[in-house]
């Protein structure tokens, strides 16, 4: 009957191992994956920054929770999404292999003016 406990434990103490090593790869050198999830209103965007590693590739659910429409651009990187009021869009892109910051805007007219800007950081 112990024996059976030894075993069983032993199991679970390997399926531990192996999920600790998982969870682990995504610091280790290679370009990963995020997922980020941003709201858009008037006129700001929530977060304004998001981080990323350089080649990592990032997807954005970009919710529009305004009474206009909005969009998220990344103009060094030719990524757009553009959101309704109420609607939740998402794309990908891959961050550059330079460290840097990277501008984020809404390019409907006088929205980044008022305030509806962030940054990309990649580092
Ligand atoms: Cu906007």
């Amino acid at each position: 009957m112990f024996r059976k406990f030894l075993i069983v434990l032993g199991f679970m103490i390997a399926a531990t191992a192996v999920l600790a090593a998982c969870g682990g790869g995504g610091g280790g050198g290679g370009a990963g994956a995020t997922t980020v999830n941003i709201e858009g209103s008037e006129f700001a965007y929530q977060p304004a920054d998001i981080n990323a590693k350089p080649g990592e590739k990032v997807t954005v659910n970009f919710k529009n929770i305004g009474t206009v429409e909005h969009t998220f651009v990344i103009k060094d990187l030719n990524f757009k999404l553009t959101a309704q009021p109420g609607q939740s869009v998402s794309g990908s892109f891959t961050a550059p292999a330079a460290a840097g910051t990277y501008v984020i805007h809404c390019d409907v007219a006088g929205h980044t003016e008022a305030g509806m800007h962030g940054s990309l950081i990649v580092k």
